[in-house]
């Protein structure tokens, strides 16, 4: 009998999304997506987006780490560290290649099938993200992305015919990956990878992402009622980017500071729970003038879609101060333009300010404002993995973030009662990093032969980290 107070059933897994690990992508019918056209980047080279000509760059994700041909062998090794559960998205251009087509692609849904098939074989429950920064780049070039309401009705189109043809082999499911990323509008990469669109274009960038954030909440109701209509059973959530902001000092100005910042992480999720638009939003559209578009059943819809779970990544914290003025358009790590580096805490090599603490403060204020089960679907530690001669990889500092954030966690059920569904460590095999396109930054139990260039073997093997992680499962959460 295990001591730990974690609940028996805990989804304990691993998290990836299809672009970064799939390749694969124009097999079997599929189309481009919007990630397929960024180029690869670097610490301090921002990834680009292309026009769409795809041939000439350096698009790594277009062969990333070929789950779309290994995935029996990459599921048997996660089945071997015991998960229980795999967060994975779809993607949206397997199964509508160019997003407004009337049928879907037969191939792409056979081999989402044949993927939960081998899944549920060994055990593992499938957590499925609907839109991982995957939209067809068809709907954004052709139709701008979710500035056009047109495109509310493709994804959920989509969304209906993967529930549908999935009913009995999915539970769990969320709608849109790290949503209020796209509240940094200083550069065009979050806009981009969440709506399909480029803030650059547009006069008003604030109030452009209002209204792709209204369209996309709008399709996020529109299918979770869906979606209990094809299976009451669903579980159907949302899905944060959780940074939350400290207050520099007690000085009330910062406390105002961090408390104003917060508002830009709770605006998704205060919508996505409650169904209605909190007033501090409301309040801001009136003050700065902002018209959003929205139609006469828009806040019914709202309303009846409201979600079963909260999903969250966390990563890091932030530390904000009234009078700093911080450059956000280079920065991938979740800042403001109040932020500052927090003296009591450690940044790993990408600047990401790591703070286990933080993850228990995260879980607390989220279950306290919402009193909804919480998922952590996101937590994890970007390092340069070094192959050692005798070809092991000794990731001392992984297991060392993990094990510390794992430890918060569980204070977190266990002192403060937040109600948690299980815990998906990031990247649990090394994929392409999401915000600077390389191969490099890895997170991953399981190490992958894969360079920036592209070169490597493709050959997996088991980093330290992937003995601790089972012992880890093995015990729930009991040793580590
Ligand atoms: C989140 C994304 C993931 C992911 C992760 C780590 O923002 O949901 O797709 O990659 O962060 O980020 P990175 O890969 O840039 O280190």
């Amino acid at each position: 009998m295990s001591k730990t107070s974690l609940p028996k059933n805990f989804l304990w897994g691993g998290a990836v999304a299809a672009h970064q690990l799939e390749g694969g992508w124009d097999k079997g019918g599929k189309g481009p997506s919007i990630v397929d056209v960024l180029t690869a980047g670097g610490r301090d080279n921002p990834r680009r987006i292309t026009d769409g000509v795809l041939e000439g760059e350096n698009y790594p994700n277009h062969e990333a780490i070929d789950f779309y041909g290994n995935y029996k062998e990459d599921i048997a090794l996660f089945a071997e560290m015991g998960f229980k559960s795999f967060r994975t998205s779809i993607a949206w251009t397997r199964i509508f290649p160019k997003g407004d087509e009337v049928e879907p692609n037969e191939e792409g849904l056979q081999f989402y099938d044949d993927v939960f098939d081998e899944l549920l074989k060994h055990g593992i429950e499938p957590v499925i993200t609907l839109s991982h920064f995957e939209m067809p780049y068809h709907l954004a070039k052709v139709y701008g992305g979710f500035t056009n309401r047109k495109v509310v009705d493709f994804f959920v189109r989509y969304a209906v015919a993967v529930m549908e043809r999935y009913k009995d082999k999915v539970k769990y499911w969320m709608t849109f990956n790290e949503i209020n990323n796209q509240t940094n509008t200083s550069s065009d990469i979050f806009g981009w990878t969440c709506s399909g669109i480029k803030y650059s274009e547009y006069e008003n960038k604030e109030e452009t992402m209002y209204q792709v954030a209204h369209h996309e909440l709008v399709a996020s109701a529109l299918v979770v009622k869906k979606g209990k209509e094809i299976n009451p059973d669903f579980q159907i959530g949302c899905m944060v980017a959780f940074v939350p902001f400290y207050p520099y000092s007690c000085n009330p100005d910062d406390i105002m500071i961090a408390a104003e910042s917060m508002h830009e992480r709770f605006f998704f999720p205060d919508v996505h729970v409650r169904g209605y638009y909190p007033n501090y939003v409301l309040k801001e559209w009136e003050r700065k003038g902002y018209k959003i578009a929205m139609q006469p059943e828009d806040s019914q819809i709202l309303k009846e879609g409201t979600v079963d779970f909260i999903g969250l990544s966390y990563y890091m914290s932030n530390a904000v101060k009234a009078d700093a003025k911080t450059d956000t358009s280079k920065s991938l790590d979740g800042a403001s333009q109040h932020s500052v580096p927090n003296p009591y805490v450690k940044a790993s090599d990408w600047g990401w300010q790591i703070d286990p603490a933080g993850l228990r403060y995260t879980l607390v204020t989220l279950y306290e404002r919402y009193e909804l089960p919480l998922f952590i679907v996101e937590n994890g530690f970007g390092a340069v993995d070094v192959v050692e001669e005798d070809g092991s990889i000794q990731d001392d500092y992984r297991i060392e973030y993990l094990g510390s954030h794992l430890k918060e966690m569980k204070k977190a059920v266990e002192m403060d009662g937040v109600d948690l569904i299980g815990y998906t460590a990031w990247g649990c095999i090394d994929v392409v990093s999401f915000t600077t396109g390389e191969m490099k930054k890895r997170y991953g139990f399981i190490y992958v032969d894969k360079n920036n260039d592209g070169t490597g073997t493709l050959k997996r093997s088991k980093k330290k980290s992937f003995d601790w992680y089972k012992n880890v499962i093995a015990t729930n959460g009991e040793t580590f």
